[in-house]
Parts: C-alpha cells; sequence; structure tokens
C-alpha cells in the first residue's frame, strides 16, 4: 500500500526532529501560564504538537500548510466535480503530499475492502431507543466496533513495540475512516428514514457514496465531500481532537480514543452548534417572520433576546478565530454558487451582517465573527437533510479524518502519556498574593 508505506517514509524523516527537539532543546521555553489561563480552560497555551493542521488567529485553518482554498484546488477531483475526493484528502493529511490519481484509486479501493461494518454494531444501535441523539448513537457504535481493534489486539498479542505501535494505529484509522459513513448513514436511515437498507455502491468514492447511501441524489456529493473536508481538522486543541488525543495516550486504542472524541463534539459549545444554529433560526422564522419578510431589525432583537436570557448565539465566536472563520467562507461561497435565493440562505446571511455588530456591543466575545457551524445547516436543509440533530454526526464523520491521522502520528511520534498538572485554589491565591 503506497499510503502506508508514504506514511513510513514521513515518519523515519520526522522522528529524529523529535528526538533531537526533547533531547537537546527540552527545556527551552516556548510559554508561560498565567492564572486567567489556568481557570479559563487552558485558553492558548502552547503545550501540544501536531504537523497535521495549524490555526492562526487571523487567517484560519491551514491542513498541511494549505489554506482551505489551496486545498481544494491542489488535490485531485471527484470525476466531474469541483471538489477532491475525500480519500485524497485522506492521502494528504496523512503525508503532507498531494497525491496522484493512481495514489487516490488505490485509497479508494483501500477503503472499499474495509468499510464493512459488523452486524452486531447495527444491531446495539437498533436496541437503542429510537429517539436516543444520533450522535449518542455514532459514538456507541465507535465504542462497540473496539472488538475490532487492530491495535488492542497487538498490544495483548505479547509482542507490543513502542516502535512498530503506530502500524496498528494506522489499520485502525483506515477501518475507521472507511466505515463511519457508513455507520454514519446507518443510522441516518433508521431514525428518519424508516430503516431504509443501505445502498453501498462500491464504484463510488466516499462523499458520493455517503449521499447515495443517506438517499440522496447527484448533487448532494459535492456537498457532502466538501463538508467532511472542511470539518476534518482544526489542530489539536479543540475538544474532540484533544479528547481522542489525551484518550489514546494512554495507549487506549483508536476506536476507544475517537468515542471519547465524539462524546466532546457532541456538546453545544462545539459539534453540536451546528444543530443548534438551525434550531435558533428557524424558531426565529416561527416566532417573528410568519407574516413578515425578516428584516435586520427583527433580527437584532431576535440575536438581543438571545443574549439577554443568557444563552450564546450559535454559529458565533471561537476560542482561537478572531476573524470570521474560512470554513464558513468556504461554505458561502457555495451557496452563493449553488443556492443563491434559498431562503435560509438570504436569513443566515442577513444574520452575518447584523450578528457581529450586536455581539461587539454586548462587549464580551473576544470573537464577533461566525465559525463554520453558522453555515452549514443551510446547505444541508437546501438539500433536503433537515434532521438537524443529525448534522453533529456528519461533522464527526469529517473530524474522523483529522483526528484519525493524528493518532497515526502520535503512535509514530511515540508521544508521552498526557498527564498536565493541576494546582489548588490556595495555590493559587498564594501565587497572587505573590504577585
Ligand atoms: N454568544 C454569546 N456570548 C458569547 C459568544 C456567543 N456566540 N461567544 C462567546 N461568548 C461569551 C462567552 O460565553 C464568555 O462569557 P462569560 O465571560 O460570561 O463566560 C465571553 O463571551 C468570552 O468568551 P470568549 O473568550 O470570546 O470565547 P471562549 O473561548 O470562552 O468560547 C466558544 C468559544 C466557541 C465556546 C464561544 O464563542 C461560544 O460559546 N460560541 C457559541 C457556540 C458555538 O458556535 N460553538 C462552536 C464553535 C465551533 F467553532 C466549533 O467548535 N465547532
Amino acid at each position: 500500500m503506497a499510503l502506508k508505506e508514504a506514511v513510513r517514509r514521513k515518519l523515519d524523516e520526522f522522528r529524529p526532529r523529535t528526538t533531537r527537539l526533547a533531547k537537546e532543546y527540552g527545556k527551552v521555553k516556548i510559554d508561560e501560564v498565567t492564572i486567567e489561563q489556568c481557570i479559563g480552560g487552558a485558553r492558548d497555551i502552547r503545550c501540544l504538537v501536531t504537523d497535521i493542521s495549524y490555526l492562526d488567529p487571523q487567517e484560519g485553518i491551514r491542513f498541511r500548510g494549505k489554506t482551505i482554498p489551496e486545498t481544494f484546488a491542489a488535490l485531485p477531483k471527484a470525476p466531474g466535480s469541483e471538489y477532491p475526493t475525500v480519500e485524497s484528502f485522506w492521502y494528504f493529511l496523512l503525508t503532507g503530499e498531494v497525491p496522484t490519481q493512481a495514489q487516490v484509486d488505490e485509497v479508494l479501493v483501500d477503503w472499499k475492502k474495509r468499510q464493512e461494518v459488523p452486524g452486531y454494531v447495527f444491531d446495539i444501535i437498533r436496541a437503542m431507543p429510537r429517539d436516543s441523539h444520533p450522535m449518542t448513537m455514532l459514538s456507541t457504535g465507535i465504542g462497540a466496533m473496539q472488538r475490532e481493534s487492530k491495535f488492542a489486539a497487538y498490544y495483548t498479542s505479547g509482542s507490543f513495540n513502542k516502535l512498530g505501535a503506530w502500524e496498528y494505529v494506522y489499520e485502525d484509522a483506515c477501518d475507521i475512516v472507511a466505515r463511519i459513513p457508513v455507520l454514519a448513514a446507518f443510522i441516518y436511515n433508521l431514525k428518519y428514514r424508516d430503516d431504509a437498507p443501505l445502498a453501498i455502491d462500491p464504484a463510488l468514492d466516499m462523499g458520493a457514496n455517503f449521499a447515495r447511501m443517506i438517499g440522496q441524489g447527484d448533487e448532494y456529493m459535492d456537498v457532502a465531500r466538501m463538508y467532511f473536508i472542511l470539518h476534518s481538522d482544526h489542530e489539536s486543541g479543540n475538544v474532540s481532537a484533544h479528547a481522542t488525543h489525551l484518550v489514546h495516550s494512554a495507549l487506549s486504542d483508536p476506536y476507544l480514543s475517537y468515542a471519547a472524541g465524539l462524546n466532546g463534539l457532541a456538546g453545544p459549545l462545539h459539534g453540536r452548534a451546528n444543530q443548534e444554529v438551525l434550531d435558533w433560526t428557524l424558531k426565529f422564522q416561527k416566532k417573528y417572520c410568519s407574516n413578515e419578510e425578516p428584516t435586520r431589525e427583527l433580527i437584532t432583537k431576535a440575536l438581543w433576546d438571545t443574549l439577554n436570557s443568557g444563552q450564546v448565539i450559535p454559529g458565533y465566536g471561537h476560542a482561537v478565530l478572531r476573524k470570521t472563520d474560512p470554513r464558513y467562507t468556504s461554505q458561502r461561497e457555495f451557496c452563493q454558487k449553488h443556492l443563491p435565493g434559498d431562503p435560509l440562505f438570504k436569513l443566515v446571511s442577513m444574520i452575518f451582517e447584523v450578528a457581529p455588530g450586536v455581539l461587539a456591543e454586548h462587549g464580551k466575545t473576544k470573537n464577533p465573527w461566525p465559525n463554520v457551524d453558522a453555515q452549514s445547516g443551510v446547505i444541508q436543509w437546501h438539500y433536503g437533510v433537515k434532521e438537524w440533530d443529525f448534522y453533529t454526526v456528519l461533522f464527526g464523520v469529517g473530524r474522523a479524518l483529522g483526528c484519525m491521522a493524528n493518532l497515526t502520528w502520535d503512535r509514530g511520534l511515540g508521544y508521552a502519556i498526557e498527564r498536565p498538572k493541576s494546582v489548588t485554589t490556595s495555590m493559587l491565591e498564594k501565587w497572587a498574593a505573590e504577585g
């Protein structure tokens, strides 16, 4: 498999760099910690390493050094499509190299072999109450599949070797990214399509096949490709990526680790914000616009009502970004091209015109600009995926790409078990008094 060999080559190149940094420059300071950061969610403390993506507060995300437009432009496209296949992006995330079409085709064939979800996983999800949240189902499905872990089997085999362990993480990572769209589609069909059978098409790439599996037409194929790529990675400190990394640092296998990541992604301040955005926007329409067109005045009032009731404006603000999220911009450009007249898109655009000003006047958030979640739901809604409690599952399918690429590299570079130090409030008070 060319991809695995490319990852091996890359890891061999990187290992001496990591070893040298730790051994020769281990004591060089790169940050210091304030009481505010200690109490405030470790914001901005530089203490994680990843080479998969980097998030600049002003510019936004770069995947392997490339901005979103550069990434889309560089990678081989799906046949007849403006967007790259998810498979080509996976190769790129894992290696930092733009694959040839032949290398992409090899990944495509490989994923087809790996994509079968064991029947007992479906049975477990079927046994859950049908009104369980789809993220609970997704996390349960990934956790249940842990039985299949090649890394876990290797660990218990008695021949565990620290240097070779990444190969088994790689195998699990590839299995998970190939299987999670099937699992997600199963959940969608079970909950919203009367348990319709999965129409897997072996000839199609992942994004196109996902569209087929949930009963969508060809026009949804690029939506899926774009969505999964845009949601894949946002460096290492966000809750889902960090939870996945943290749990795996104890040598828990990738299934257990990503189930933890998904549980974090399910939170309303993180991945579930996309569901909250649609919910907020539709409630706004129902409450304020049943008889009239939305206006800037009505939106301003609704935003203030939300803030005054102590809630956050979903889809706005970010822990790192200080500008409009380029993932928002990318999806907005898609909407401008493909659904410019959609009433919900027009409303979301009007909110974009008003919300930053309201949030700035409110004066709390450090970033009044929209993030990825403010724009993603409207596209799904337009194409007929209207069950918005499913939107975070779509995020989880995409985020698997980043989390699994990161775990492969974590193990390949032999990162240590994570164990930051905690202190007590009295200690903080003592240091505060000492200045
Ligand atoms: N609406 C109202 N208040 C907000 C706000 C928003 N959209 N964003 C931040 N604030 C408040 C925040 O609650 C905090 O208030 P308190 O001091 O009372 O605790 C204050 O502004 C300072 O927060 P911050 O430093 O600007 O942001 P944080 O780094 O603490 O939090 C977010 C970052 C994303 C959790 C926060 O902006 C938020 O809650 N946004 C709405 C939910 C959302 O869209 N989440 C998705 C983020 C997305 F990128 C993702 O992970 N998928």
